[in-house]
């Protein structure tokens, strides 16, 4: 091959790989990923994600732009990681405990009644960060990049519950290990439901209870099925945004380091909205006419009883990762 020849070669192979630099004549070809996620693009976390590529995009002059794929469009939700990890999609965002499949310590945010508060939730995330890291970084090569509170999970009824027994008959829609085994101990039917189809399963009558975030409830307009809301504060669950570790080292360090600042400001935002959706979200339900309360002491009894009986379950599974989380959580409370 001439001399020639062989920069023409190389020179379309670096530019096919995105890396042939600015003023090497063609303007220099942009990094692109995709970004897939299981909920709908009006939901606070998608827009905060959508925040978070616009901010990279302009960071880096437009060298890395990240396309979200919003609604379980590109990958469904409980599929996401295995997809990162593939490199079917770069990055994704998943709700952290439906991942126990892979990596059981990422259910330690739906431990029922460990955090009630955003301080706490926040507390057990510094701990639970940098072990889950550890897991993602080693076994699945992602890395995760930042995560972003749900606001505290409570009860949706379509009837006035008082005791287990009115529990008897009901379906309950489900998201992760923890609400599938609550509806169990309960005596529901617990019926697995993808949150951007709650309206749907709703108006069918395929379900008429669940445990999610008042959040959830606004976004599914869900004061037109059901008239129910106790406010039980039983964990606070994240999602995780993370990223294929080959992509994320395949970028300049100037790239790498305008997304790893993007993530930790987007880590930030998203709490603080988070927090402000809690209240605006709890005050529109009311305005809907929903009626909003705590629940019996009968109730709150057994609910603690199974919140108790599943933490012991997790504690098993998980092992010393639990003990690893969950003493400096304790020990070092403030
Ligand atoms: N909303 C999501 C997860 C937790 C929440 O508050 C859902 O219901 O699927």
């Amino acid at each position: 091959m001439q001399r020639r020849e062989m920069l023409g070669t190389v020179m379309g192979a670096l530019g096919a790989v995105g890396v042939m630099g600015a003023g090497m004549g063609d303007a220099r070809a942009a990094t692109q990923w995709k970004l897939a996620t299981g909920y709908k693009p009006e939901t606070l976390h998608t827009q905060n994600i959508e925040q978070f590529a616009r901010d990279v995009e302009k960071a880096t002059a437009g060298d890395l732009k990240i396309a979200v794929h919003p609604n379980n469009s590109l990958v469904k939700l409980p599929e996401i990681l295995g997809a990162v990890q593939s490199g079917k999609a770069e990055a994704g965002e998943m709700l952290m405990s439906a991942m126990v499949k892979d990596v059981p310590l990422a259910g330690a945010d739906s431990v029922p009644f460990i955090v009630s508060s955003y301080k706490d939730a926040h507390r057990l995330w510094q701990y639970q960060s940098p072990l889950l890291e550890k897991h993602l970084i080693d076994e699945k090569g992602v890395v995760p990049l930042y995560a972003v509170p749900w606001p505290p999970q409570g009860l949706f009824t379509v009837k006035l519950v008082r005791t287990k027994a009115d529990f008897q008959g009901l379906k309950m829609r489900t998201y992760n290990a923890t609400t599938v085994r609550i509806a169990e101990l309960l005596g529901a039917q617990s019926v697995d439901v993808a949150a951007p189809d709650i309206p749907k399963a709703l108006a069918s009558g395929q379900i008429d209870s669940m445990i999610t975030s008042s959040l959830t409830g606004v976004e599914s307009q869900i004061w037109t099925h059901t008239k129910y809301y106790y406010e039980l504060n039983a964990w606070i669950p994240k999602n995780l945004v993370f990223v294929q570790k080959k992509a994320l080292d395949a970028l300049s360090p100037a790239t790498r380091k305008a997304v790893l600042e993007a993530a930790k400001a987007a880590e930030e935002r998203g709490w603080a909205l988070s927090e402000a959706a809690l209240r605006a979200s709890v005050n529109e339900l009311r305005s809907h006419g929903m009626a909003i309360d705590r629940i019996s002491p009968d109730l709150s009894k057994d609910i603690n009883r199974f919140g108790e009986k599943f933490s012991r379950e997790w504690v098993r599974t998980v092992g010393n990762d639990a003990t690893r989380l969950f003493v400096p959580f304790y020990t070092q409370a403030p």
